[in-house]
Formats: C-alpha cells, structure tokens, sequence
C-alpha cells in the first residue's frame, strides 16, 4: 500500500476476526454506527472525511473488487474531471456473475441511470471513488444499502459523476447479503426518499446549501492523500 493511501475497514459488529487481521495487516479499524452495509459506508465516509482525506475511495470486503485499480478510480477526481467516480464492471471486465444477479443489475441499472439521468452502466458497483468534498456531503437515507441512493444524492446536488471500466471476479467463499424481495423491499422506499430529500433540500449531516462541488477539484490537488475503506 503506497505511504499516500489509509485503508480504513469498518467493522459492522463482525465475529470472525476480520477487525484483528485488519489491524494486523495495518488498517486502521473503525467500529460501524449503526448496522447494515449503508451504515457501514456511512461511517466509513465520515470517518475518512475527519482524517482529512483528500479521496476517499471504497470497495466491497468479499475480494470480488481488484484494489489494485484504485489509481483508475482515482485518477478523474485528482485531475479535476469529477467529484465521484464509480467502477462499473459492465464498462469493463466480469470473470463470472450468476445469470439472474446480472439480469438485476441490468434492470436497477437502468433505473438509476433514469432517476440520475446520467449515462450510469453500473448502478450497483461496489469500488467508488469520491472527492473530499462529495464525500462530505454525501447522505445515505438507509442502513439496509447504499449503492442507488448514493448516487441519486450526489448528482441532484450537482457533484459531477464518471465511471471507469473495473474488473469483477465473483467471490470465492462465503454468502451474498442480497435476497431479492428484501432487497426491493428495503432499497425502493429508501430511494424515494433519497429523491424527495434532494428535491425539497431537506438538509442532512450537512446543510445542502453548503455542499456545492466547486471546491472539490481544488481540494483534492492541494492534498495527496487518500484513503480507501471496506465494510
Ligand atoms: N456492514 C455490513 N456490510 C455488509 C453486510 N452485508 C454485506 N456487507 C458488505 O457489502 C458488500 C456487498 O455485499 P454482497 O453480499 O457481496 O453483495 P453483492 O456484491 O451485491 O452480491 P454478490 O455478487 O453475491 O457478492 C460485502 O462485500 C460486504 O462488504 C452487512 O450486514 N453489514
Ligand atoms: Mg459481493
């Protein structure tokens, strides 16, 4: 891991050691606020925000992400070209994804890039990249996920999205979170609230009259620093 990149795993109440081998392997550890995976993108985004991280970069825990491509994801936001950047596997390379898992990122995909009405190939990527200042503005309005309300939320403010072709190899061992009716259960309430709370400006962690992109670009050129976290 380069001197310039802090990784950060949030601990979401785990029994299986992962925050002793985190540490161990020299990350700095976090306790989640809250439980569930948008919970633990959350306080991953806080907590990078207060160590003044100039990128913040975060990627799934189940190896299906290569953090070796964190550069790519980076690199728009450090030359100013956006504020948040999403690795869609569609745009680049997918080793194995189960048929009805594809055809469900295909669907929701498709919505998002509706709702967001920006040319979104991967909805649901679990590798994003935002600047210091998206991700201090960011509001997840759920616990359950994060991966469409995220977006809704940054691009109705008006922080500038990009993606970057990613490679996706699907996880070796354990179980994925998703089940199909909880997961529309949870996610569709949750993203019209996302839609609702951007378009009255209801204010979140931080007031959105102050989470204006302008400053981002600028941010991330005057410190190097990145951090990159996992839940
Ligand atoms: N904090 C927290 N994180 C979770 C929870 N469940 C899953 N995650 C994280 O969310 C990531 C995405 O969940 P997955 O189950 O892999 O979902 P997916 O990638 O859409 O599905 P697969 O393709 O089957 O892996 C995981 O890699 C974990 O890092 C949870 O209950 N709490
Ligand atoms: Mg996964």
């Amino acid at each position: 891991m380069p001197d310039d990149v802090l990784a950060l795993v949030v601990d979401d109440h785990s029994t299986d050691g992962t925050a002793d081998l985190a540490l161990a392997a020299g990350a700095k550890v976090v306790d989640c606020i809250g439980t569930g995976l948008g919970a633990a993108v959350r306080t991953g985004l806080l907590e990078a925000v207060s160590l003044g991280a100039a990128v913040v970069v975060f990627c799934d825990a189940d190896g299906e992400y290569d953090p070796a491509e964190l550069p790519a994801l980076v690199r728009p936001i450090l030359d100013g070209e956006a504020d948040y950047v999403v690795g869609s596997r569609f745009a680049g390379r997918i080793d194995r994804m189960h048929p009805h898992r594809r055809l469900g990122n295909r669907v929701l995909t498709v919505a998002v890039r509706l709702l967001a009405r920006r040319p979104v190939t991967d909805g649901q990527s679990g590798f994003r990249a935002l600047s210091a200042e998206a991700a201090a503005c960011a509001e997840i309005v759920h616990d359950y996920n994060y991966a469409q309300v995220l977006t809704l939320d940054l691009v109705r403010k008006g922080f500038r999205y990009a993606e970057v072709p990613i490679t996706y190899r699907f996880r070796e061992s354990g179980r994925s979170f998703v089940r199909l009716p909880t997961y529309l259960r949870r996610v569709v309430p949750a993203v019209i609230r996302a839609l609702r709370r951007t378009a009255d400006g209801t204010p979140g962690r931080r007031p959105s009259s102050t989470c204006t992109p302008s400053r981002s670009a600028a941010a991330a050129r005057t410190d190097p620093r990145t951090s990159s976290a996992a839940s």
